[in-house]
């Protein structure tokens, strides 16, 4: 699977607003932020989307993508009012970028049904 955008923020090749990282999960600002509070959480590790997740073996590492968003949350002062969290997986998901994220979305009101 060729190297995308996401690993190259990981090792710093190319600059990212970074706002929480842990040895297993990074997290930075959207460079086209669809809300006030608009952050992609990322495991550090390549599993390109969430087809490949194995409940089992990654259940560490979406514990860590969970608890990173409720930080964030709580951090951004969008816990109380609510969020959205999105995982877009595959063409028809709207997956651009294919290293599994999670969007962190708050600060304003949500619509549905997503477009
Ligand atoms: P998705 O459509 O779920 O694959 O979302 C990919 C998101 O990644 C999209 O909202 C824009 C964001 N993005 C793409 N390239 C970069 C980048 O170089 N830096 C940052 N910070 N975000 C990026």
């Amino acid at each position: 699977m060729a190297e995308t955008i996401f690993s190259k923020i990981i090792k710093r090749e190319i600059p990212a607003d970074i706002v929480y990282e842990t040895d297993t999960v990074l997290a930075f600002r959207d460079i086209n932020p669809q809300a006030p509070v608009h952050i992609l959480i990322i495991p550090k590790i390549e599993i390109p989307k969430v087809t490949e997740i194995d409940g089992k073996k990654h259940s560490q590492l979406l514990g860590d993508l969970f608890d990173a968003a409720n930080k964030l949350a709580k951090e951004m002062k969008i816990e109380k009012d609510g969020f959205r969290l999105v995982l877009n997986c595959g063409d028809n998901g709207g997956q651009e970028v294919y290293h599994l994220h999670m969007h962190l979305l708050g600060g304003r009101q949500m619509k549905w049904p997503p477009g």
